[in-house]
């Protein structure tokens, strides 16, 4: 799955205080199998991190 994605969203991130996730962790994990994935950071509390997300889709858009 890691390997085929464009994209990778972390998302539900403003609930990373109220668990043992290490995101860092993670994302190390996810560059080993694909090292130029784009990565995000996504909550819905967030509305700066939906706009990249939706940003990040228009760019990809526009190279089609
Ligand atoms: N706190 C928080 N809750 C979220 C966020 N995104 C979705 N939820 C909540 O998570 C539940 C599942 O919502 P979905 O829209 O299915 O979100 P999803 O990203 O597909 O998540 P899952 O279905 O749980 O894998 C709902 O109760 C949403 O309100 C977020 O960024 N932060
Ligand atoms: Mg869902």
């Amino acid at each position: 799955m890691f390997r085929q994605a464009d994209l990778i969203l972390f998302t539900k991130t403003d609930l990373l205080p109220y668990f043992e996730y290490d995101i860092q962790k993670e994302k190390e994990a996810a560059r080993k199998l694909k090292p130029n994935v784009d990565i995000l950071e996504v909550s819905t509390k967030d509305e700066e991190s939906i706009k990249k997300v939706a940003a990040w889709i228009k760019f990809k858009i526009g190279m089609r």
